[in-house]
């Protein structure tokens, strides 16, 4: 991938005790780290400063109004290549390479780093997935297994057809939405995730919440 600058975007909130490894291990396999702090009210913009661009909310707005913001400012930057993935640790940037070079070998706009559903992810994770998977299969013919990670590539030109407008969870089900109504080429890639400390991450609520938000994109067209 000589030409092709890539470019890691992550989000994190309160996440004083990984962003700054994440941010080491990250930088190994991108031209660019930007992290988005979103309104954290630990250290977080302190210990990402390893990264090329730590950029601020001055308050919390959501992980999918963080990645929208890192995301605006690498197309600034020029970036080619994006890579979103978690600023919590559960990803391993390792993989980057991986997801990055089927993304370009096979000329695809999207691929989904997919988590294994039957492996570590808790029983109510497990479910929740499923459930929105299949939601979204039957509402836009989206075939995508792990419809909730956080771990993507995606292209430059595929960016205005996957686009999203949540601010919080649902914007992963939103461009999986988006992948199965714009037709977009896709591939999912076996990723590794780790489930250490859950004091925070996705709700039955938010489950909810994503499903009733993707039966209103249903309705509205
Ligand atoms: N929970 C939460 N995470 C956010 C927010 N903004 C950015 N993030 C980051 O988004 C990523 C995924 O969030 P997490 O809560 O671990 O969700 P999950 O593991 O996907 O269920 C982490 O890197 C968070 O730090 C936010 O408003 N709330
Ligand atoms: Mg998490």
């Amino acid at each position: 991938m000589k030409s092709l600058k890539t470019c890691a975007v992550i989000p994190a909130f309160n996440e004083e005790e990984n962003i700054g490894e994440v941010v080491r291990e990250t930088r190994k396999y991108v031209d660019n780290v930007i992290v988005v702090d979103d309104g954290s009210t630990d250290k977080t913009f302190e210990e990402a400063s390893d990264a090329d661009i730590v950029l601020r909310h001055p308050v919390n707005m959501g992980k999918g109004f963080a990645l929208g913001t890192g995301v605006e400012k690498a197309l600034e930057n020029g970036s080619d290549i994006f890579i979103t993935l978690d600023g919590d640790n559960q990803h391993n940037p390792g993989d980057i390479p991986k997801l990055a070079s089927i993304l370009v070998d096979d000329k695809l706009d999207v691929v989904f780093g997919s988590r294994s559903l039957n492996g570590d992810m808790p029983l109510v994770l497990r479910f929740g997935n499923w459930w929105l998977c299949k939601t979204a299969q039957l509402l836009f013919g989206s075939r995508i297994e792990d419809s909730q990670t956080g771990f993507r590539a995606f292209r430059r030109e595929a960016y205005d057809k996957i686009r999203w407008s949540s601010h919080h969870y649902s914007m992963d089900s939103e461009i999986v939405m988006n992948v199965g109504r714009n037709k977009l080429r896709h591939r999912q890639v076996p990723i590794k995730t780790h489930y250490h400390c859950r004091h925070k991450g996705t709700t039955v609520v938010d489950g909810v919440r994503i499903f009733l938000n993707m039966l209103f994109w249903r309705v509205r067209g």
